[in-house]
């Protein structure tokens, strides 16, 4: 970092108040930012952390109209279970503000109107998706179709999820209202745009050229934009909910929620301190954004714009974005209520705020998407935070009180290896400061870690156990050694470990945690008292996993159970087109696996009058020797087709489960072989 900052201003993406924070938000953005900010204060420097809940746009709307409440009412409560549980969880923002907040309302405004009054934005009557029943035009999340870059069929009329495409509406292919299901018609509207093509040349000098050092995926992802070509973007909406577009004569009109959020960073900072133009608007102050990969042309692209043009405002100096966390192999889903909620694990491992802290760093999602594992999570926990911190700072303390009485002893017989342990640690050290410049969190954790490792194999080796009997001397040298690396555990892993930190201070007599700036080894004096220790980490055990996996398992099986629920009945037939079909009962008579396919059985059956051949894609779901002798519907009559080389004659008819699964459909007394069935 340049040292020439006097302060920084650190921001954290603004979630929607539509529902809690999960995992992914925590690995993306919170995790981080908050190990950096307490890193910048143990480092003394002048940091302001910025948080608030983004409480406008079509996510909020549209579960409020799921819930049948109003937005106001959603807001309210997520907000609140939002700010709880980031205080619980120990993210220590200077203030948590929201988007509906007065402050937020004039400053959002003011910002425009300064846009509006130089004449930035053009004005442009475009035609846009409207929903005839709904009488509502359909912008965003209210919108869903296919996309026309992957092909994912529920792709938003702002943003694929699939592959991280922004669109708008007009490019979707087979556009539906997700209100309604409709397909929605083009109807005129107004709005103002802010005109990122004039901004081209300008973007790529200030991103391409200025900012190389941004993390790869930002940089990379900015690179394609501006080289895929600008356009305007709307910055106004058709919505009633948000903050009103403050032009006089318009009055249906709300500002995009992607123009107002960004802003909540500045009417954040203005409820914090009366200083907050002095963050925003100096030259020696540093702004970063802390978000999600999602969110980065907002943040690179879109608000740096705003704040270019209103005039008056700093440019983000790094916008360090992760990547996507996944949850057992599955992309994280607020709406499919697929994800670990923050509030619901504070609830169900009271007290190990740090082992998702720890989990989530050392599996941070910073160049590529992760995948958040519970047996991963057990496995980090028992064999690195039990195993490796834990036993370490255990066995030191527990030997200094069984040897010495719980005080320090003196640093006698150091040797070389002594001086080859602090030449480790000193490299530790740097190694974190280093990787948290550089918004490496996952190295830094490791380089903390590494301290842990050294001390292990540092008392394993010396085993003051059997020295103790024949050469105490040396076990007070071995001993100082080992508190002096928990000390340095202590101050250095304040930062990621905040919790367990503050226990492991206590033990040892350390009132602050510090950022160690110099080469310092001695951290703890000669005869300095040492509590009696208790445990920094427990086990967790398989029952605790087990929980959870089958709490996941539950949420997959009622989606499944609701995505049948919703599959309409098909479109009414003729009664005379149905008795075209001759359904029959049909014995299986044998049954076999056709050769080099995984799904296909080929069946022969018995339907009274003859013996028919018949390819059905059962194989997954029944074994041949189990459905010998069994009764079945069959659908005596379908047209012949060629499958594998093998004629299938007719089809088997079987009822699919929600989760894919067929199963025959059997009557339940036998029946005469080649029964009619209407
Ligand atoms: N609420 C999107 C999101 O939660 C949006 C971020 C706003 S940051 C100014 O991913
Ligand atoms: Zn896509």
């Amino acid at each position: 970092m340049d040292k020439t900052y006097k302060r920084h201003l650190i921001t954290t993406a603004l979630p929607y108040a539509n529902g809690p924070v999960h995992i992914g938000h925590l690995a993306g953005v919170y995790v981080p930012a908050d190990i950096y900010v307490r890193y910048m204060r143990m480092r003394k420097r002048d940091v302001l952390f910025i948080g608030g809940s983004d409480e406008h746009g079509v996510p909020i709307t549209l579960r409020a109209r799921k819930e049948g409440v109003s937005p106001q009412d959603i807001v309210d409560r997520y907000h609140k279970i939002i700010k709880n549980a980031f205080e619980n969880f120990g993210i220590t923002f200077d203030i948590y503000s929201r988007t509906t907040s007065k402050t937020h309302f004039e400053t959002a405004s003011e910002f425009f109107k300064t846009l509006y009054d130089k004449g930035e934005f053009i004005q442009k009557t475009t035609k846009q998706y409207f929903d005839e029943k709904e009488n509502q035009f359909l912008a965003d999340r209210y919108i869903i179709g296919t996309c026309p870059k992957c092909g994912f069929e529920e792709a938003y009329g702002d943003q694929c999820e699939k592959c991280g495409s922004s669109l708008s509406p007009e490019e979707l292919i087979n556009p539906n209202s997700t209100i309604s299901g409709n397909h929605p018609i083009l109807k005129e509207t107004t709005h103002w745009y802010l005109p990122l093509d004039k901004y081209e040349d300008e973007l790529r000098q200030w991103i391409l050229e200025d900012h190389k050092e941004w993390k790869p995926n930002v940089y990379g992802q900015c690179k394609s934009w501006i080289d895929g070509g600008l356009h305007p973007r709307a910055v106004s909406r058709d919505l009633n909910w948000g903050v009103p577009v403050p032009i006089e004569g318009v009055d249906d009109k709300v500002l995009y929620v992607w123009f107002d959020a960004p802003i909540g960073y500045i009417s954040a900072t203005k409820e914090l301190t009366p200083e907050w133009e002095k963050y925003w608007k100096s030259d020696d102050s540093r702004l970063i954004h802390f978000i999600g990969k999602d969110n980065i042309v907002f943040h690179c692209i879109v608000f740096p714009s705003m704040l270019k043009h209103e005039g008056s405002y700093i440019l983000p100096d790094n916008v360090p974005a992760n990547e996507f966390l996944n949850l057992e192999g599955n992309k994280i889903s607020t709406s499919k209520n697929w994800a670990v909620w923050l509030h619901e694990y504070l609830e169900d491992f009271p007290g190990k705020q740090d082992v998702l802290r720890y989990v989530l760093t050392a599996n941070a999602p910073e160049t590529k998407d992760n995948d958040f594992t519970w047996k991963d999570f057990q496995a980090r926990n028992n064999n690195e935070l039990v195993a490796i911190l834990g036993n370490f700072i255990n066995r030191s303390l527990v030997l200094t009180h069984k040897y010495f009485d719980g005080k320090v002893p003196a640093a006698e017989k150091w040797g070389e290896q002594e001086e080859a342990i602090i030449q480790q640690v000193n490299a530790c050290k740097l190694g974190i400061e280093k990787n948290l410049e550089q918004f490496k969190f996952r190295e830094a954790l490791k380089n903390l870690m590494n301290i842990a490792r050294i001390g292990n194999k540092y008392l394993t080796e010396s085993e003051p156990w059997k020295l103790i009997k024949t050469d105490e001397s040396r076990v007070k040298g071995i001993l100082n050694v080992c508190l002096q690396l928990s000390a340095h555990l202590a101050h250095l892993g304040e930062a990621f470990l905040p919790f367990t930190m503050k226990k492991l201070r206590e033990y040892l007599n350390i009132s602050e945690a510090m950022w160690l700036e110099e080469d310092n080894f001695q951290l703890l004096q000669e005869g300095a008292e040492i509590n009696k220790p208790g445990l920094l980490f427990e086990k967790i055990e398989d029952k605790q996993v087990q929980l959870q996996l089958d709490k996941l398992e539950a949420t997959k099986q009622s989606n499944q159970a609701e995505a049948m629920e919703t599959e309409p009945v098909k479109e009414a037939c003729s009664f005379d087109d149905f008795m075209k079909m001759d359904i029959r009962v049909a014995q299986i008579e044998t049954a076999e696996k056709v050769a080099k396919t995984k799904k296909l059985l080929k069946l022969t059956l018995n339907i009274g009058s003859e013996i028919r051949t018949v390819v059905s894609g059962i194989a997954e779901y029944y074994k041949p020797e189990d459905i010998i002798g069994m009764q079945v519907l069959y659908l005596a009559n379908l047209a012949p087709k060629k499958l594998r080389g093998i004629d299938s004659e007719g089809m088997v008819l079987m009822a699919k489960e929600p989760d894919g699964r067929l199963r025959f459909v059997s009557p339940i007394e036998p029946v005469r072989n080649g029964s009619g069935v209407s």
